[in-house]
């Protein structure tokens, strides 16, 4: 693997990861497991392309920010100088790598929000190559995160069907402090309901291209913070 360079202020977040996983070593897994059949990792962003984490299988990630005031998106930093924006890679241990991104929402807007997209694959031929995770009932991850209340994740398909601007099938977990492992229902997620409905088995999770993991406000008001995230997986 590449040498890592962190910047001052994550590297504050990797000594409370560490310090948090020590002190909860039997209770989670640290340690990046491989796919089996009852469980697809989808990204332990155990390695890195270019200094970019990747998912599992290779597929890209980036940095998305969005909001209603184009006057004040909010602000974020990743990887530095990466284009397009990468999330950082965020030493947990010696031996495992989670991604990262420090971000500020602003005011004044009605809703804005910033996520890390992981994509399954690599494209192929300029097209984005689908999982089918409709064998699964959870979406896991750990996750650290200051700042934030909640935290939203969103399931995509793109170019197998749909594309749409907004309005895949989102969910929402409340956080809890240190760096802990969540368990979300696939069930529990939903479209919003001003989307275009798409058939979520068929449509989204058997053309599974993408998912997001980010934080989000509705009549925002202002806030920073911090969010880290390792071994997402679908488990059955
Ligand atoms: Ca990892």
């Amino acid at each position: 693997m590449t040498k890592i360079l962190f910047r001052p202020t994550l590297l504050v977040i990797t000594v409370v990861l560490v310090s948090a996983i020590a002190s909860a070593q039997s209770a989670d897994s640290a340690k990046p497991s491989a796919s089996d059949g009852s469980k697809l990792i989808y990204a332990d962003f155990q390695n890195l392309e270019n200094g970019r984490p990747v998912s599992k299988q290779g597929g890209a990630t980036r940095l998305n920010a969005y909001s209603q005031n184009p006057a004040n998106p909010p602000h974020y930093r990743g990887l530095e100088k990466s284009d397009p924006p990468a999330p950082a890679p965020a030493r947990v241990t010696d031996a495992d790598t989670a991604a990262a991104f420090e971000y500020e929402l602003r005011i004044p807007n009605e809703w804005a929000g910033v996520s890390i997209e992981i994509f399954g694959h690599p494209e192929q031929d300029g097209k984005l190559v689908p999982d089918d995770v409709s064998a699964y009932k959870f979406i896991t991850m750990r996750l650290f995160a200051k700042g934030p209340q909640s935290i939203k994740l969103e399931l995509i398909t793109r170019g197998h069907g749909y594309n749409l601007e907004s309005g895949y099938p989102v969910a929402y977990f409340k956080v809890s402090p240190g760096f802990n492992t969540y368990k979300m229902k696939l069930s529990d997620f939903s479209q919003p309901s001003w989307a275009t409905p798409l058939d979520f088995k068929r449509d989204v999770l058997m053309k599974l291209t993408s998912i997001t993991v980010g934080v989000s406000c509705d009549k925002c008001k202002l806030e920073s913070g911090t969010v880290v995230v390792d071994n997402i997986a679908f488990e059955k």
